[in-house]
């Protein structure tokens, strides 16, 4: 899906919701494509790995699909592959050497376009314009390109390096580009910052047709299956990660998949979920009551999470550390109080608290370096206290700004008296 087509679909939705603006709406469409990457853009990063890499021959190779495609996952690009050359196609490389680009198509195979449909090659009409590639080659070149560089340092995404560049190396040694390439992509640009920001928005809109939806007797399955619709039906093409819809109990274990169980009055429910759209993902999570009104010790319990939380997002700032984050949040839950058994809270904490957010879900962070701005990273403090069936998580996706954060994801109701106040507010027939 290309990413103007993202921009339709987000315009689709915000259409039904404000029916007599979608005109004004669809006039303000180039505008909404303008603000994804374009092939300048991606030529700039090219040239800012180049700036990094200096006197090397980096070979990154994008998502390759099996002979008939792939049938369970349909295909992925690869994540370092997409950032520098934004090309959605399956078994493509690109070299971005000393002096030039250039990017490597397969060559036409008619047996797997019946399955997949036609892909472009080197040979196709205007192919530097639709690539914004100046060179655009067949695979089959990667051996002369790489022998018509002898003198250049051979790095590899991924690494180790794939086997079509280790047989074009003849020998010579390969080393790993993905760290250079990682050091870019913590830093995003201000269309990255767009795209991140309509996965969330489409994300904070799930989680809100799961509670309107949620509660006792509903399966977990059935939240899940509320919150996919509302971001397949908007055109992102993928689930960020397999939504982690747990009541109860299942709220213990971190990646909780199976969300089978049926919830029950008094339960909590757990739901981490995010949709990934353009490529960009979101990652959020709220725990709400399934009876629509935490207890007086669930209520507890939230606020120490929200309170570190809250705590580790103020302290969020260009040169603060992951690491400082994740100690805030941890001091915050000590002094917040203790579980049954008499430990504080913070033994209850199991993770960590932030990672970064971009093209992966678990995009590319440094814990210990300063934080920068353009960084979006997690802010996701929760305990897990077995021996009171409680499971809290709290994750919002955050912005490091020049003089602090910006929370991308605060449309989403995070005090328990907003919760409720939303939970209490819902039609009575729902389901
Ligand atoms: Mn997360």
């Amino acid at each position: 899906m290309t990413r103007n087509q993202s921009a339709v679909n987000t315009l689709t939705i915000l259409g039904q919701v404000f029916k007599p603006f979608l005109r004004l709406l669809l006039a303000a469409l180039p505008l909404l494509a303008w603000a994804a990457p374009d092939a300048a853009e991606f030529r700039a990063r090219r040239e800012a790995l180049r700036r990094a890499s200096p006197g090397a021959l980096v070979y990154a190779q994008g998502g390759t699909e099996a002979e008939r495609g792939n049938i369970r996952t349909g295909f992925l690009q690869d994540a370092n592959f997409y950032y520098l050359s934004g090309w959605m196609e399956p078994g493509a490389a690109l070299l971005v050497g000393p002096e030039t680009d250039v990017l490597l198509l397969p060559e036409p195979d008619p047996a797997r376009d019946r399955y997949t449909g036609a892909k472009q090659h080197a040979g196709s009409p205007d192919i530097a314009a639709r690539t914004g590639f100046a060179r655009v080659v067949s695979t089959k070149e990667l051996a002369a390109l790489v022998a018509s560089q002898p003198g250049a340092r051979l790095l590899a995404s991924p690494s180790p390096a794939p086997e079509a560049l280790r047989a074009a190396a003849g020998g010579r040694e390969t080393g790993s580009a993905v760290e250079a390439i990682h050091q870019l992509r913590m830093i995003k640009s201000p269309a990255e910052i767009a795209m991140v920001q309509q996965a969330a928005d489409v994300s904070i809109e799930a989680h809100k047709a799961a509670w309107r939806r949620m509660g006792p007797g509903l399966f977990e399955y059935q939240v899940a299956a509320s919150m996919g619709f509302v971001y397949f039906d908007a055109g992102c093409e993928h689930h960020a990660y397999p939504p982690i819809v747990a009541s109860g109990q299942n709220a213990i274990v971190l990646h909780y998949q199976r969300n089978k169980r049926r919830m029950d009055a008094g339960d909590l429910l757990l739901m981490d979920v995010g949709a990934e759209c353009g490529m960009y993902a979101a990652d959020i999570t709220r725990t709400v009551p399934v009876s629509g009104r935490y207890t007086p010790r669930q209520r507890e319990l939230y606020n120490a999470v929200l309170a570190a939380a809250d705590a580790a997002i103020a302290a969020a700032k260009p040169g603060a550390t992951l690491e400082q984050l994740n100690g805030i949040a941890r001091e915050t839950l000590k002094k917040a109080g203790e579980a049954r058994g008499g430990k504080t809270l913070d033994n209850y904490l199991t993770h960590f608290v932030s990672h970064g957010v971009g093209l992966d879900v678990h995009d590319p962070a440094s814990r210990t370096a300063p934080l920068e701005p353009g960084m979006i990273v997690t802010i996701e403090p929760g305990v897990y206290i077995p021996e009171e069936a409680a499971g809290i998580r709290v994750e919002d996706m955050i912005l490091i700004t020049r003089d602090g954060a910006r929370n991308m994801t605060a449309a989403l109701p995070r005090t328990a008296r907003a919760i409720e106040s939303f939970l209490a507010a819902r039609p009575k027939a729902r389901r």
